[in-house]
């Protein structure tokens, strides 16, 4: 069940109303999220009835009433941002209490705060919003199917090709859309590589696992053809280690999914996955690459907010 996609044509909260487009919810639960160098999409784990009756409120939790505001400073308004609220299946029968909210988090440099805004059916039924596609599947790169590129056609959106690192989009085979990413060496004893996610690196935290997927193509591949690599580097950008994830030496074969696990090692604070390919012959192909993390972050505290009205301990109570 799909919460916030359903009526064409709402538009946020906070392109309609006043200054605090919450004036309306009760409750809130603040959240900080790393941001990445690239808009990345993340997912919160969410228990909405534990965080009601942690706080000793009873009432119908409204699945419908689930919004995600951004705090651009410690004084500004809360500023709604497009989200999907997907309750958990089995928490269908208990009001969808459980579940994960799905956003966009702008790219920055260090952290971004959030509040997830919900409220009781008691407190008065929130509409429901359609924000569009704006956050379809959880993963830390951007763009990752290379289909929003430059005029030219030559760069993909949120990442980078540098000229002699002999990777090139390319139209000619792909794995899903209209466009991939075609790794070739120059010449024999060089290295065509490709780095993920595109604009710098990886921010991570030790022991934090992510699952890395991305498709591959290989075709008339001489010599060692696709080798996979994650680096590590420390808080200052130091490189710690490395380890080679696979290596194949082809020589083809069609759209194959590389798929694994990575756990962070101590100390590391960055990670960079590089596609390699040594093959000055043939081609290999990369398409719809995914970093998503194993464990999601959690809402943790209830904030009562209704700033018209004093906080409420009986919010059971209908107005
Ligand atoms: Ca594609």
């Amino acid at each position: 069940m799909l919460i916030g996609g359903q009526l064409p044509g709402v538009r946020c909260q906070s392109e309609t109303a006043g200054k605090d487009p919450f004036r309306d919810w009760h409750y809130c639960s603040p959240l900080s999220l790393t941001c990445q160098a690239s808009d990345i999409t993340v997912e919160v784990a969410t228990d909405f009835g534990k965080l009601l009756r942690d706080s000793g409120i009873s009432g119908t939790f409204d699945p419908k009433s689930v919004r995600v505001a951004e705090l651009k400073s410690n004084e500004g308004s809360p500023v709604e941002i497009p989200s999907i609220y997907v309750p958990t299946p089995s928490s269908s029968q208990e009001g969808g209490q459980r579940g994960r909210v799905r956003f966009r988090v702008r790219h920055g440099t260090s952290s971004r705060s959030y509040r997830i805004y919900f409220d009781l059916v008691e407190n008065g039924e929130k509409p429901v919003v359609n924000y569009g596609d704006a956050c379809s599947e959880l993963t830390f790169v951007d763009n990752g199917g290379f289909e929003r590129a430059d005029k030219e056609g030559k760069t993909p959106e949120s990442w980078e090709l540098p000229k002699r690192a002999g990777g090139f989009l390319d139209t000619s085979q792909v794995h899903t859309g209209s466009r991939s990413i075609r790794l070739h060496a120059a010449d024999k004893g060089q290295v065509a590589s490709f780095g993920i996610p595109g604009m710098g690196a990886l921010r991570v935290e030790p022991g934090e696992r992510y699952s890395v997927r991305f498709w591959t193509r290989g075709q008339d591949l001489t010599d060692r053809g696709l080798i996979v690599s994650v680096y590590w580097y420390d808080v200052s950008k130091r490189y710690l280690s490395h380890e080679k994830l696979k290596e194949v030496s082809g020589p083809s074969w069609e759209w194959r999914l590389f798929d694994q696990n990575l756990t962070v090692p101590p100390e590391a604070q960055e990670a960079r996955i590089f596609v390699s390919s040594y093959a000055a012959h043939g081609y290999l192909w990369i398409d719809d690459v995914s970093i998503a993390p194993l464990a999601l972050p959690e809402l943790k505290a209830l904030r009562t907010v209704a700033p018209e009205e004093p906080a409420r301990a009986e919010p059971e109570v209908p107005k």
